[in-house]
């Protein structure tokens, strides 16, 4: 792409942040997360507590009494999918207590917040805040590192990265495949076709809750969204030699040409129409996930997380960022689903996500923004109680889990209740990070996946959360000031 259509495309967003900014006070928050890292539960609970006077405390205007009426409206983007908030919202509230149906693609709400400004200064006067959320797949935020990429280095890393020790069993069939091919080979669209399949089927299994390693780009290999079975999602990385030329009329040539395609077609629209709008971005990370899956999910979150640094700052050290100044000036990073541990826990499940980060910002050499940490739930589907167990009180987490899921071979029902010890982390985050085992009572891992179902409310009421109040002050409460 030339550096002219280049600046077109830039202006066009410029125009439209410009729009933006006319029309009073708006704000677009981007929340974005690997494939279930909490984003759609995070969303409906953040609405449903604004909208519904949840309990804020830590939002200063919602302490204060300023907020004085919450309401959805219709989004801005018409090109862009609804987040469907209500059907989120009743499927946790209702009968069922059911956690929503997972997204694949990219949708958006807007809720408009009507508060009284914090000082007598103007008077009282009363403002509103268009707060306008984008729900993306934090995958599709990897494919940013390949915009600069060639195929070639491209591919190199992915099958270096395949080789590595955790991913090396689940790329096996893959990398056999690899084994036999030529890449100078004639141009063959069966081939092609047999090439992403495997390797898909390697990165879905890798995503696996049961590895749950983190995805590598190109993101929409597992989140395809309108362009599933596409030529542009139709190639995978080929063993190519150091230096070779790609043959014209080759399997590479034409694989590499897809690849381009993938970056013009998918990774560069997302970046224009989605991420280069948003003024504030949280980061769902579902450390516990990792944790409990030990040293290969560590290591292979905080690939990701380097991943997502590089996004946030290639904006600002880029050609692009000279021509367009990014917006994003908060990015909240948030361990999710804290609400499996005990609250003594959470300090260190923060702390843990806090090392992480740095370590990634480090590596990313800034990123530009004001960051912070926070360990949360968005909905609390667990309560606290103390169980005595062989003469010693040990803390423990109450909830109902999911009919099917078991522990000491009790399978469970969906009714009933069950108080189970959440694991201790350790006091060190450096040793949490290191895969350090969850400390447990006993030798049973069971609970690790045992996963509970939304929380019984009071009709109408929105569900309880962990420091979701928190993470609202960071992201929008300059903006209610
Ligand atoms: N206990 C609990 N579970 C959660 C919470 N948030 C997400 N989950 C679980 O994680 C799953 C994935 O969440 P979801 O929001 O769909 O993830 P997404 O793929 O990032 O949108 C849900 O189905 C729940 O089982 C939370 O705050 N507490
Ligand atoms: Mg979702």
């Amino acid at each position: 792409m030339s550096i002219f259509s280049e600046l077109a495309f830039e202006a066009g967003v410029v125009a439209r942040s410009l729009a933006d900014y006319l029309s009073g006070g708006a704000l677009r928050l981007g929340v974005t997360g690997l494939s279930r890292a909490g984003k759609t539960v995070f969303i409906t609970a953040l609405v449903d507590n604004l909208v519904n006077g949840g309990r804020l405390p830590v939002l200063r205007a919602a302490a204060e009494g300023r907020i004085a009426r919450v309401h959805l409206e219709p989004q801005p983007d018409d090109a862009v999918a609804r987040f469907p908030y209500e059907e989120h919202q009743a499927a946790m509230a209702g009968p069922a207590r059911r956690w929503p149906a997972s997204t694949r693609r990219v949708s958006q709400l807007r809720v408009t917040i009507e508060f009284e400004r914090a000082s007598a200064w103007g008077g009282a006067r009363a403002q509103s805040l268009h707060l306008d959320i984008v729900d993306y797949p934090g995958e599709w935020l990897l494919d940013l590192a390949l915009i600069d990429k060639s195929y070639a280095d491209w591919s190199r890393e992915t099958i270096e990265a395949a080789r590595a020790r955790a991913r090396a069993p689940l790329a096996a069939d893959w990398n056999g495949w690899l084994a036999g091919l030529d890449p100078n080979a004639p141009a063959e669209e069966a081939t092609a076709l047999t090439a992403a399949e495997l390797f898909t089927a390697y990165l879905r299994q890798a995503r696996d809750a049961t590895y749950a390693l983190s995805t590598l780009p190109p993101g929409r290999f597992l989140m395809p969204g309108d362009l599933e079975g596409s030529p542009a999602l139709t190639f995978a990385p080929l063993p190519l030699d150091d230096g070779a030329e790609i043959a014209p009329g080759s399997l590479a040539a034409m694989m590499a040409r897809r690849y381009e395609a993938y970056k013009t077609h998918v990774a560069r629209p997302f970046f224009r129409d989605h991420f280069a709008r948003l003024d504030r971005q949280i980061v769902l990370v579902d450390l516990l996930a990792a944790l409990n899956s030990g040293p290969g999910a560590l290591a292979d979150l905080e690939t990701a997380l380097d991943g997502v640094m590089q996004a946030f700052r290639a904006g600002r050290a880029s050609r692009l960022g000279a021509i367009f100044r990014p917006r994003i000036d908060r990015i909240l990073f948030a361990a999710t689903k804290a609400d499996h541990l005990h609250h003594a826990d959470h300090d260190r499940l923060e702390a843990a996500l806090k090392l992480m980060t740095s370590r990634a910002i480090a590596r990313a050499e800034g990123v530009g923004a004001e960051i912070d940490v926070v360990a949360l739930a968005a909905v609390r589907a667990t309560r606290e109680a103390e169980i005595r167990h062989g003469g010693e009180i040990l803390p423990a987490i109450v909830g109902t889990p999911e009919a099917g899921e078991r522990i000491d071979g009790q399978a469970f029902d969906g009714i009933a209740e069950a108080a189970v010890f959440p694991g201790r982390l350790p006091d060190d985050p450096a040793a949490a990070l290191a895969g350090e085992a969850l400390a447990l009572p006993e030798a049973d891992n069971a609970w690790r996946f045992l996963r509970f179902r939304p929380p019984l409310t009071k009709r109408g009421a929105p569900p309880p959360h962990i420091r979701l109040d928190r993470a609202l002050q960071f992201l929008i409460g300059d903006r209610l000031t």
